[in-house]
């Protein structure tokens, strides 16, 4: 990718007071969050509301779920796509319904539903470190976890990057486990030249409003495995083959209509949300070329990716000044920048007190934790706000050592 050039360098502090932290302006009038939502055209919405309104059906497998069904299994190129209400309740069928059991291998450095939706079921989730360079589990880290009772593994696409998916497919043959996906992050994404979505036995998108391609809540499972997508459709439905006739122990995992008009009406706009992701993501890595203090992810310019993440790693012994400092800093001037995904799943409850050691055999999660700052993109963002944080990031960090300084006497 080319990067393009910012519009300025300009000065957007003088001086330490004139940190929103220490009592000057903000930078930024309202907040500016990571996670906004993207809303596509409120028309073709408002319309399709109207539509499920008159024809009273609400939920249930109605027109439109179907069709945001069929909609996302050719658009991912899978023969199959089942919409629920959310990636979790998704995680959790999906994960009964391939028979995981005992324990389950997945990375800690994942948002907590990943462990929970196992967790959840008496599974135990095992996790793994992480490759630095791609943030997802390192394959040669999983096998020496793997016991008798290791049913699977679970693999993350964190931030749309697809995991190390030829080499987690061969251990998971080496040790007949079966292999899915938590496809939260990486809808409209491919893997060699593959849409995410078809690999592994099965995978599970989040359609959560902070997601690029929302649905309010929501999420889907897609597989190319015809036993399988039959068995997650009856779970999600209370385990309904027909009427009266309950085939399966199940749950209420059903997408509503409204959910799916949104989605319907999300994915016209699929393109344009990408194309000013992308731009968005351009004028960061322009912005930031020279901050060699805070290293802007990158994606594979090959794949297809949502650039739905701005991540940073950022370096706080070289810049002075710590992570959460700076997180601290941008809040007050209104960049809501976060952490993710911080402290790591083993650092939280119940993983941190059924077991208190595993951090020892997670050198890089942990790592990774205190490094990685998220800024705020999407449609709701523009270019000059961008320009600006660029900028506001470049005046911190160059006063690294003096903005810290400053923080601990406040704090003192
Ligand atoms: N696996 C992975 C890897 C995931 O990342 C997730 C979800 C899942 C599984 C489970 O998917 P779901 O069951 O949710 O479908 C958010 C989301 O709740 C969650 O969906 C997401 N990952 C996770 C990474 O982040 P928070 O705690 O960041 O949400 P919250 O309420 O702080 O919102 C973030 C920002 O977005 C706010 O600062 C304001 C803005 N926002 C949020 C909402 C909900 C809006 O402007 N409008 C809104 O409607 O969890």
């Amino acid at each position: 990718m080319t990067p393009i050039s910012t519009s300025s360098a300009g000065t957007v502090k003088s001086g330490i007071d004139e940190l929103a932290a220490f009592g000057g302006k903000p930078l930024f009038a309202e907040a500016l969050h990571v996670g906004r939502p993207n809303i596509g055209n409120r028309e073709t919405f408002a319309a399709r509301m109207s539509d499920i309104l008159d024809r009273k059906w609400l939920t249930n497998g109605g027109k439109y779920v179907q069709e945001l069904e069929q909609r996302i299994a050719e658009f991912v190129g899978v023969k199959h796509c089942i919409a629920m209400c959310n990636a979790t309740v998704a995680l959790e069928i999906a994960i009964r319904a391939l028979g995981l059991t005992g324990e389950v291998i997945v990375p800690s450095f994942t948002f907590v539903a990943t462990a929970h939706a196992l967790q959840w079921q008496q599974i135990v989730p095992v996790f793994c470190d992480i490759d630095p360079a791609t943030h997802n589990l390192d394959p040669r880290r999983i096998e020496e976890l793997i016991t008798p009772q290791t049913s699977g593994i679970i693999g993350v696409h964190v931030w749309g990057r697809a995991c190390h998916i030829e080499a987690l497919g061969e251990i998971a043959e080496r040790n007949n486990l079966r292999v899915l996906y938590d496809a939260a992050h990486a809808f409209a994404c491919s893997h060699k030249g593959a849409m995410i979505g078809g690999f592994g036995d099965a995978e599970v998108f989040s359609f959560h409003a902070t997601k690029f391609f929302n649905t309010f809540e929501g999420g889907a499972v897609t597989t190319n495995n015809d036993e399988l997508a039959n068995r997650i459709r009856l779970m999600k439905n209370f385990g309904f083959s027909g009427y009266d006739q309950v085939t399966y122990i199940g749950t209420n995992g059903k997408m509503s209509e409204c959910s799916a008009a949104m989605g319907l009406t999300s994915l016209e706009s699929l393109e344009e949300f990408i194309r000013t992701n992308r731009r968005n993501y351009q004028l960061y890595q322009a912005g930031l070329a020279d901050v060699a203090e805070a290293r802007l992810m990158s994606f594979d310019e090959d794949e297809k990716n949502n650039y739905q993440y701005i991540v940073l790693e950022f370096d706080e012994d070289r810049a002075g000044i710590k992570r959460d400092e700076l997180v601290k800093v941008l809040h007050a001037e209104n960049v809501i920048a976060r952490r993710y995904f911080y402290p790591g799943c083993h650092q939280m409850e119940p993983y941190r007190s059924n077991y208190p050691d595993t951090g020892q055999r997670l050198p890089l999660t942990e790592r990774l934790v205190d490094r990685v700052i998220t800024l705020p993109t999407g449609t709701a963002v523009k270019l000059r706000q961008i320009s600006d944080i660029c900028d506001l990031l470049k005046w911190i960090i160059s006063h690294g050592p003096e903005v810290h300084e400053s923080l601990s006497r406040l704090t003192a």
